[in-house]
């Protein structure tokens, strides 16, 4: 509150007294406005119109701050502050952000730009920012205790530095971490090439999304921050599917994507349908030598991973992390929903819900227990979202990328469910699928009374199979 008191001395000087309006146009003057969104949608690319040129990114269900010169600095203004973010249509989350969401907006300069970043506190403790990745002097790398005092409630902060190298960065605060990043304090930041850099390719289409977390009991709004493992909500910049929005690209489009991960676990995110080539990392562009072709790409805790690929097939690819319950949302979360349906198909939803949970390995007990409680409200069901083909039966961290031959240069918008050519799709068959031929039951005797696991014993056609390489005398 300090320099705001100053200010409002300073101005007091010279104007005498003041209008309100008076007051609000000095006070743009001395720090830029904090822009905030309501929106949880993707926000199409922001097309620098001051300072230099750049090829922008979209930020998947996010968006990017605006900024302002003054005198050659890129000026920005996050506020810290509690926010309600829709995870998903129907759930809404009490998160901390920055700027009206969590994450924060995403940051984008120019590499030797100079930036400065104002801080704002509205949160009810104590905050910092740190500029993960980033070449900066050591008095700007926001660690409180370490770098600098905590920013206290009500106080604003500046950082100021040169963006010396281009790449994907993230921000979160570096102060009672494990509440305020478990609560959706982090943010991206991206410095791009000043020029045409011999490692970092000019592409068509640019995405950028963090991976984060949360755990919120079915019916309550706010996270457990004393959760270190038992996550029930993977996400995606705070949001699941299938609120997460599709990547809509052009057939044969160039396209970057880029996440980083501040979960307390690694996520193996794949792509169907196409190769990509992991281009770089928090610490840079890779050497192309050093690169080689993948389908999934494992991003560990606090790593950033960029990949590229050329959208040359066209469909409806999906893209998630290969955890598999990390496609799914929070459990107990589909009971409400079968709680819902009218009566006469209630059991045929559970016969196909519960299968499903127990071979995950979750406790399939408790989550029957939850049958008998009352509807809680703001709920997502553990696996949904409806495909032209029928339910996906997905949640969490699952999102499509849409390949379409029409899709315009710079449209973003969701093209719609892919329609398949005839006679390129999986079909049925009609006829007798015939008596399976169990090649190993001839062995099975003889075998059986050469293994030592006595449980074995039941089960001799599994046996044979598993003791075949000790029984084989003639190697
Ligand atoms: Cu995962």
């Amino acid at each position: 509150m300090n320099s705001r008191r100053d200010f409002f001395k300073t101005a007091g000087i010279a104007g005498g007294a003041l209008a309100a309006s008076a007051v609000s146009r000095v006070a743009l003057a001395a720090l830029p406005e904090a822009v905030t969104r309501q929106s949880p949608d993707t926000m199409p690319p922001l097309m620098p119109q001051t300072g230099r040129p750049y090829q922008p990114v979209v930020t998947l269900n996010g968006w990017t701050l605006p900024w302002r010169m003054r005198q050659g600095v890129k000026e920005f203004h996050l506020m810290a502050e509690p926010v309600a973010r829709e995870m998903a249509p129907g759930m809404i989350a009490h998160l901390w952000g920055y700027n009206g969401q969590s994450p924060g907006p995403t940051i984008e300069v120019v590499e030797g730009d100079r930036v400065r970043i104002f801080l704002t506190n509205r949160l009810p403790e104590h905050t910092s920012m740190h500029w993960h990745g980033q070449r900066l002097p050591n008095g700007m790398d926001g660690v409180s205790g370490l770098t600098q005092p905590p920013v206290a409630p009500g106080k604003t902060y500046v950082y100021e530095f040169v963006a010396r190298r281009p790449g994907t960065f993230m921000y979160h605060p570096h102060a009672d971490e494990m509440t305020q990043m478990a609560m959706g304090m982090m943010g991206l930041w991206i410095t791009h090439p000043k020029g045409r850099h011999p490692l970092i390719a000019e592409v068509d289409r640019d995405f950028a999304f963090l991976i984060n977390a949360y755990d919120i009991e079915p019916g309550a709004s706010r996270p457990n921050i004393a959760t270190m493992t038992e996550f029930n909500l993977w996400s995606w910049n705070s949001r699941v599917f299938p609120g997460i929005d599709s990547l809509n690209v052009r057939q044969n489009d160039r396209v970057r994507i880029r996440v980083g991960n501040l979960t307390m676990t690694n996520h193996p995110i794949h792509l169907h349908g196409h190769e990509f080539m992991v281009t770089g990392t928090d610490g840079g562009a890779i050497p192309k030598a050093a690169r080689w072709p993948e389908v999934t790409t494992d991003i560990g805790v606090g790593q950033m991973r960029q990949i590229e690929l050329i959208a040359d097939e066209e469909g409806d690819w999906a893209l998630h992390c290969h955890k598999s319950h990390h496609t799914m949302n929070a459990m107990g979360h589909s009971v409400p929903t079968m709680l819902g349906v009218q009566q006469q198909n209630l059991a045929e939803k559970i016969s196909k819900l519960i299968p499903s949970y127990m071979a995950m390995g979750q406790n399939g007990m408790a989550e029957m227990g939850m049958m008998s409680m009352p509807l809680p409200e703001n709920t997502l069901p553990m696996m949904t979202g409806e495909g032209p083909f029928g339910s996906l039966e997905m949640g969490g961290m699952f999102s499509v990328m849409k390949v379409r031959k029409n899709q315009k240069p710079g449209d973003y918008r969701d093209p719609g469910w892919y329609r398949q050519p005839a006679g390129t799709a999986a079909y049925e068959y009609s006829g007798d699928p015939g008596e399976p031929v169990r090649a190993d039951s001839a062995a099975a005797p003889d075998a059986q009374s050469h293994h030592a696991g006595h449980e074995m014993h039941q089960h001799p056609a599994v046996e044979v199979q598993v003791v075949k390489p000790q029984h084989h005398n003639g190697h």
